[in-house]
């Protein structure tokens, strides 16, 4: 089975995954993960350490002259701004961090709970993604992740354009969404709540085009494609909310206005659709746990970072009267980089499904697989 976990605390020496379950044969492009890791720091609105790290993968295990040995693989993303042996403890636990609970569970420091759930540790997510999605290209699956809002802001989804016109939107987007007309009135509404000390939240949007029928299962709670996702999206930091395709939108509508009707379209036999087309995609791409053919739409809602300038009202862990959280060096919004970790950590579950459907020994039995369930699926 594809799976990873991750070590490394923000300001500690190294972030590390361990990718467990990729297969064999596969010619790995490190330039494609520092592309994703580079995203990761950017967007408007993010805080002074994007100014101190230049993030870069470094492969240390798994690879031999720059193919995968079907051996577990690590990567290793260096902090630059290691300094933890320095760092003090809080005190004053912040609303909405892990602080204040996770010091209480582990009889310890807000310190040893904030430098573990920082959002610093996406990086060697994003890496991990980037890696997975890597299988999922030489199958010619593409995966776009863009910004819908911000705070009270909404942004276009750009439906009638292909997957590359909407990159090209979000090229020249300051906050990765797909209106660049708006990049000076994101900018004015994040400098301003900047100002006045607060942060902002917003969602994101992933579509995963080219996907073949039948990744996931309808046989297994555990194993449904859909619950996968929701789980690897709602554990990013700040994340609270996840949706399929209409999402919490189904439930308000007759299921006539609802469910996707089937058509069968002779031309478009050899495409990953089989020629099953769907005038409405409502169901984002998966039906029962299981990929149907149609782009897979996912889409999460991010809340507002929980490191305020203007404090929120807190305690004195000490004393317990009364004091402001504390402000560590944070971002008024990451809503950007939160859209990269998405997409990233959704091509990881993908590329699962994947090997868990076509074979995780090598590429190239993968690929025989994958050409002749292709065969065997038109006929049925
Ligand atoms: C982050 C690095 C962190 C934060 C942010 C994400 O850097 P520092 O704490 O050193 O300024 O900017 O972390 C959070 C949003 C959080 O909630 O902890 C990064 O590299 O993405």
């Amino acid at each position: 089975m594809l799976q990873y976990h991750t070590a490394g605390e923000s300001h500690g020496k190294t972030l590390l995954a361990l990718v467990d379950g990729f297969p064999a044969g596969l010619t790995i492009d490190t330039d494609l993960i520092d592309q994703e890791l580079a995203r990761r720091q950017g967007g408007y609105g993010r805080g002074g350490r994007q100014r101190i790290e230049t993030d870069k993968v470094e492969v240390l295990t798994g690879i031999w002259q720059g193919v995968t040995l079907g051996s577990p693989i690590a990567l290793q993303v260096v902090n630059r701004d290691y300094k933890l042996e320095k760092m003090k403890d809080l005190t004053r636990p912040r609303p909405g961090h892990g602080d204040l609970t996770g010091a209480i569970k582990h009889l310890g420091s807000i310190r040893a709970i904030l430098e573990r759930a920082s959002a610093r540790e996406t990086a060697v997510r994003v890496a991990a993604g980037a890696l997975a999605r890597q299988i999922l290209a030489l199958f010619d699956i593409q995966i776009l992740g863009y910004v819908t809002e911000l705070g009270d802001m909404k942004f276009s989804t750009a439906d009638d354009s292909s997957l590359e016109e909407k990159r090209a939107l979000r090229q020249e987007s300051n906050l990765y969404c797909l209106e660049p007309q708006k990049n000076e009135a994101i900018k004015k509404y994040i400098d301003e709540t900047g100002k006045g000390g607060d942060t902002l939240g917003g969602i994101v949007e992933v579509r995963v085009e080219g996907l073949p029928f039948g990744l996931g299962t309808h046989a297994q709670w555990d194993r449904k494609l859909d619950g996968k996702l929701a789980q690897a999206v709602m554990a990013i930091q700040a994340f609270k909310g996840v949706e399929i395709g209409l999402g919490f939108e189904a439930a308000r509508r007759k299921g006539s206005e609802v469910h996707d009707p089937i058509h069968f379209d002779p031309t478009q036999k050899n495409s990953p659709n089989l020629g099953y087309v769907r005038p409405s995609n409502n169901a984002g791409g998966l039906e029962a746990g299981m990929t149907n053919g149609q782009p897979l739409v996912i889409r999460a809602a991010k809340k507002p970072i929980s490191t305020l300038r203007k404090p929120l009202e807190s305690i004195n862990l000490e004393t317990k009267e009364a004091e402001g959280a504390n402000y560590e060096r944070s971002d008024v919004c990451a809503i950007s980089a939160a859209s990269v970790i998405v997409e990233n950590v959704v091509a990881f579950e993908v590329a699962t499904a994947f090997v868990e459907k076509f074979g995780s020994d090598s590429i190239q039995e993968m690929k025989e697989r994958f050409d002749l369930f292709h065969k065997m699926a038109q006929k049925r």
